[in-house]
């Protein structure tokens, strides 16, 4: 991974607080993990890394009896290294990968009602994510006012207030071209 995004992500994570390997990898399968996914294989050897470049530092923390856990935390280069991060502007836009997309590019030989097959299930489960993300929104945000989110929830309202829109935008495309697909000839 040329630009390291996962190391960054980590780096993230731990500003937050301090984690295990079994909590990082909890983060990238729950709320993190609906937009930015990572193998727990990847999380350990990145984990590894940020330690031998002092980004990141460990100790063991005892629970009960016998539990033992690694823990890791934030070093003073870390936060350093991540407000770098954070604060560089990106100079490209990632290209998005959209299987979908991917094939409808090369769709033209497919029959037209199988093709609206593709998109009806599409539309099904796009409207199912828009769904489950305004639940999320109502779970975090409820009736709050924009205005009055707190400071440690804007970068989750942003996230979440582009997702809703992102779905919203695609479903519309869906149902305009479901709609030709089914005029046309
Ligand atoms: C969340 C649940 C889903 C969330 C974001 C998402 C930031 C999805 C984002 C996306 O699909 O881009 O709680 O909080």
């Amino acid at each position: 991974m040329g630009k390291r995004i996962l190391k960054h992500a980590i780096l993230g994570l731990l500003s937050k607080k301090d984690m295990s390997g079994y909590d990082i990898t909890g983060e990238f399968k729950e709320e993190i993990g609906q937009f930015w996914s990572a193998k727990h294989s990847q999380i350990y050897i990145e984990l590894k890394k940020l330690l031998s470049e002092n980004l990141i530092s460990q100790y063991i923390e005892i629970s009960g009896e016998k539990l033992e856990r690694k823990m890791y935390s934030l070093t003073s280069d870390g936060k350093n290294e991540l407000d770098q991060w954070l604060t560089v502007p990106e100079d490209t836009i990632e290209t998005e990968k959209d299987v979908f997309i991917l094939k409808l590019y090369f769709i033209n030989h497919i029959p037209k009602d199988r093709i609206e097959a593709l998109f009806s299930n599409q539309y099904n489960i796009r409207s199912a994510k828009l769904t489950y993300l305004r639940e999320q929104y109502q779970h975090f945000f409820g009736e709050q006012h924009p205005l009055e989110i707190a400071s440690d929830q804007l970068g989750q309202y942003l996230v979440l207030t582009k997702a809703i829109s992102r779905e919203k935008s695609y479903i519309d495309w869906l149902s305009q071209s479901l709609e030709l697909i089914r005029k046309r000839k």
